[in-house]
């Protein structure tokens, strides 16, 4: 079962670096901006995670500088998630807000369409 699973997640891996999407281009003030609020941001997720993927490929389009979290490998990551976000379930998108508070967000559909308006209201 695990070497299926391996194998399937190379297979993803593999598909995803070679159909890699472009990202859109800003301009550099623009980006600067963006930068700022997305550092506010960190990602959870595991690497051939197929939901990570989606979520991955839609940052890279959208040029979006979100720091990534592996919560499979590494086991701070993976205990933050569990503690704070409640479960260890990924993608799980962090979100602080002015006041250092966090905001646990699981659901790769709802991470996306939070990432999408976050990046049309720049
Ligand atoms: N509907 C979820 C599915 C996410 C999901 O099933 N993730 C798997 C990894 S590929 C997971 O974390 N499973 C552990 C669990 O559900 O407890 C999404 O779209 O984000």
């Amino acid at each position: 079962m695990i070497i299926i699973r391996k194998f399937v997640g190379a297979i993803i891996l593999f598909f995803n670096w070679v159909f890699t999407p472009r990202g859109i281009k800003r301009e550099e003030k623009s980006q600067i901006q963006i930068d700022k609020k997305t550092s506010k941001l960190k990602l959870y997720q595991f690497n051939a995670c197929p939901f990570c993927v989606k979520v991955r490929r839609s940052m890279k389009r959208m040029s979006l500088n979100i720091e990534t979290r592996d919560a499979k490998n590494n086991e701070k990551y993976r205990q933050e998630l569990q503690e704070n976000g409640g479960r260890v379930k990924v993608p799980c998108l962090r979100i602080e807000d002015n006041e250092g508070k966090h905001t646990w967000m699981y659901e790769s559909n709802d991470i996306i369409e939070y990432l999408s308006k976050l990046q049309s209201s720049n």
